[in-house]
């Protein structure tokens, strides 16, 4: 056999390189019977293209962002809420792995579409990067926020008075450097390898969330694989959590280093005070509410179940 596994990344970066480590393994599990193969980013079309793709079956599994199908699957949006994950990533992984809340009842919500998140797992801790040293909410005044395609993402930047625009994470590097774009959201072994940092002054130490991606695999094709290939796969997408979490950091500690040695492009780095980070939380804190009492077509049950689910973990 073999199967596709698409990705938003390039090679070298996380998304891609767990689905070279995924293939490696699974390919060594089969005995050699199954072979997979990772696709970068740009191959099948955009990050939404490659959404579509894997729920018509076109390709077998995907690293796929819950902000690209924030229309289709409201409740995905929860990921991009500021401040309610808890900030510290190896936390965030823990909530992640071991979740009912996201692993049982978001991933039947996906199904109905198809597409079956078999897991999910941070990317690192995203940073702010502009020209203006983003210090406080009221810094967001008048800026225009590249999100990608989340309804409520514009809810969230729209609490601190900036506007939104959606767009592949491809066409930023250009909105940023003639400005129509003037601010992003991303983890910093990202904002690195994209170069982002080249045409933009500050990158702000935020805190407000950790990036979440799922690996998905198309429904129909999962339920029908046999009952031994399904066990390698599921086995596999369990080890893969610590393999990812140690990836993404080795990556997201490299890349901080790579900005600052980076003389031609002298970025300056803001890290957000006690204080400054209460003023976004407070914020934020609205649009939670927003999120779980206004937002149609979501269950405001895994709403309440993921929260509880945090604080234990937060609380331990
Ligand atoms: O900003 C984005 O859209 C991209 N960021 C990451 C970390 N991975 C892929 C995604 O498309």
């Amino acid at each position: 056999q073999s199967w596709q596994f698409v990705t938003e990344e390039l090679q070298g970066e996380v998304q891609y390189e767990y689905a070279a480590e995924f293939a490696k393994r699974i390919n060594e599990k089969s005995g050699g019977a199954i072979t997979v193969e990772p696709l970068e980013y740009g191959a099948l079309g955009s990050e939404v293209d490659q959404a579509q793709l894997l729920q018509q079956g076109g390709v077998q599994l995907a690293v796929m962002s819950p902000g690209f199908t924030g229309g289709q699957v409201p409740d995905g949006q929860i990921f991009s809420l500021h401040y309610f994950f808890p900030s510290e990533p190896e936390k965030v992984q823990e909530v992640l792995t071991t979740s009912e809340a996201l692993n049982t009842d978001l991933r039947a919500k996906y199904e109905e579409h198809s597409i079956s998140p078999l897991s999910f797992w941070t990317e690192g801790a995203m940073a702010w990067t502009s020209n203006v040293g983003i210090e406080s909410p009221s810094d967001w005044e008048g800026l225009n926020m590249r999100v990608q395609e989340s309804p409520l993402m514009r809810e969230t930047y729209d609490a601190y008075g900036a506007t939104v625009q959606s767009l592949s994470w491809s066409e930023l590097y250009t909105a940023l450097d003639r400005e129509t774009v003037d601010a992003q959201e991303n983890p910093l072994f990202f904002i690195e390898s994209a170069s982002f940092h080249e045409v933009q002054d500050t990158i702000t130490i935020s805190h407000h969330n950790n990036y979440v991606a799922m690996t998905t695999v198309n429904t129909e094709w999962y339920n029908g694989l046999d009952d031994n290939v399904k066990e390698i796969v599921d086995e596999t997408v369990t080890e893969m959590q610590d393999w990812v979490f140690d990836e993404q950091k080795a990556q997201n500690e490299a890349g901080l280093e790579a900005i600052k040695a980076d003389e031609e492009n002298p970025t300056e780095i803001i890290e957000l005070t006690d204080e400054q980070i209460a003023e976004f939380k407070k914020a934020a804190e609205p649009v939670h509410e927003y999120y779980k009492n206004e937002v149609e077509g979501i269950d405001p049950a895994i709403y309440d179940k993921l929260k509880e689910e945090i604080a234990a973990v937060e609380g331990e």
